[in-house]
């Protein structure tokens, strides 16, 4: 955590031709993504070329060794564009590699990183069929069979499964329910090995491009070198710590698709005439405007201070619900006014904002629901009374 990162120089030029490649190559490639429902592999690979598969994975694995704040404001740039574009990468460089680099043992790092720098897609395997919120309830087993494991259960909603390489996969490794839900193990599971299935995928309200579907295994038999770590019972805490760092990432995603969002409310409302002039000259249509930005101001405050705090070495985990609770909700927010300022035009496909505002509500659902966080927060407050 107390990384100093890539250098503030070359950190900022590569920013700046970061938001030159979003503006002019990833932007006008939103029709072909929406309509195919999928990124195309030429672009996949521009962006790999650009280094985005390895922003955060150690320079020794041939990453790009970014801190988590310069992480962030990469994701905030990024975000810029459709979802697809981050949700690509942020797997595999946000929660993938945070439990690979905080509980992997050195072959694994030595073998998945550098894979994930040469633009392998990940995916997280934590939710299933029938237990979301509650992910240490989960039914997918892996029983211990000599040097092996054989893993059986199906994944929900995975992100990037249709064209992921490798999955960190969360499994029961003990059919009780243990304390700390210890019976939770960590596996990484490549996605061609025998009995690994991918489901169709899923058809979702928006986020076009961005591919979820089923991970299913059926005794899939693994060699014991692919528990994270190589300790059972460590799999729910990793995910948890792996989750705290993905939050600020879906804040990060949703701070920036705001700025998208309100500017394009702006734009419109200097461009729409009533009663005779621009909308924007109306006080109702600005205070919507101000509403906006002020919250995007709040959430943009509220992401770069948590980073400072990691930086500093503190547990963020409260304050990243905290974070991703209120920057989702606020772009739930933004993106609604926006609907309201373009008014029956919002409502209408031909323009942008309809798929900003489909686009913008799963943030408040996933990688924890606003409620979840709700409890992590108000639980955190409570245990801190308590030990004054
Ligand atoms: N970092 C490190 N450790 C953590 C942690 C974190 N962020 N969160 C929990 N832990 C640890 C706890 O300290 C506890 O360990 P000890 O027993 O040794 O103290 C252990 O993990 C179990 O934690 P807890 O008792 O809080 O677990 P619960 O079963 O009560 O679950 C919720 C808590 C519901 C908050 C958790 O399951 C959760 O966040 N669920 C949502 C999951 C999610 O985001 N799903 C989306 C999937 S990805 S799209």
């Amino acid at each position: 955590m107390h990384d100093p990162g890539l250098d503030p120089e070359l950190f900022a030029s590569f920013l700046d031709a970061l938001r030159r490649f979003v503006r002019e190559r990833l932007v006008p490639a939103e029709a072909t993504v929406i309509s195919a429902d999928r990124i195309p592999a030429e672009l996949l690979d521009e962006m790999s070329e650009f280094g985005l598969f390895g922003l955060t994975i150690p320079v020794e694995f041939g990453g790009a060794g970014l801190s988590l704040s310069q992480y962030l404001e990469v994701i905030l740039e990024l975000s810029w564009a459709a979802p697809a574009f981050r949700s690509v990468i942020a797997i595999g460089t946000g929660v993938v590699a945070t439990a690979l680099k905080l509980d992997g043992t050195e072959e694994q790092k030595a073998l998945w990183l550098p894979q994930l720098v040469d633009g392998a897609i990940a995916s997280f395997g934590l939710t299933e069929p029938d237990s979301g919120s509650d992910s240490a309830g989960m039914k997918t087993s892996a029983v211990k069979d000599g040097d092996h494991y054989v893993l059986n259960g199906t994944k929900r909603y995975i992100t990037n499964a249709p064209m992921a390489r490798f999955a960190l996969v969360m499994a029961r490794t003990s059919r009780e329910n243990l304390p700390g839900n210890a019976h939770v193990s960590a596996f990484l599971v490549p996605t061609d090995a025998p009995g690994v299935s991918i489901g169709r995928p899923d058809q979702k309200m928006g986020q076009r491009g961005a591919l979820t579907a089923d991970l299913i295994l059926q005794d899939v038999r693994l060699e014991a070198s692919a528990l994270l770590g190589g300790v059972e019972g460590r799999g729910f805490k990793t995910a948890m710590k792996a989750l705290d760092g993905g939050r600020l990432s879906v804040a990060a995603g949703a701070i920036g698709y705001a700025r998208r969002i309100l500017a394009s409310g702006l734009q419109y409302a200097t461009e729409r005439k009533a009663f005779g002039e621009p909308i924007a000259n109306f006080q109702l249509i600005q205070a919507m405007l101000a509403d906006s930005q002020t919250e995007l101001y709040a959430a943009e405050c509220m992401l770069r201070d948590v980073a400072r705090l990691a930086a500093a070495g503190e547990r963020i985990s409260t304050k990243a619900a905290c974070v991703k609770m209120f920057a989702s909700e606020a772009c739930g927010r933004i993106a609604d006014r926006t609907v309201q300022i373009y008014g029956g035009a919002g409502y209408m496909a031909e323009y942008e904002v309809e798929r900003f505002f489909r686009d913008s509500r799963v943030y408040r659902i996933y990688e924890g629901t606003t409620q979840i966080l709700q409890l992590v927060i108000a639980r955190a407050m409570l245990k801190e009374l308590n030990e004054v």
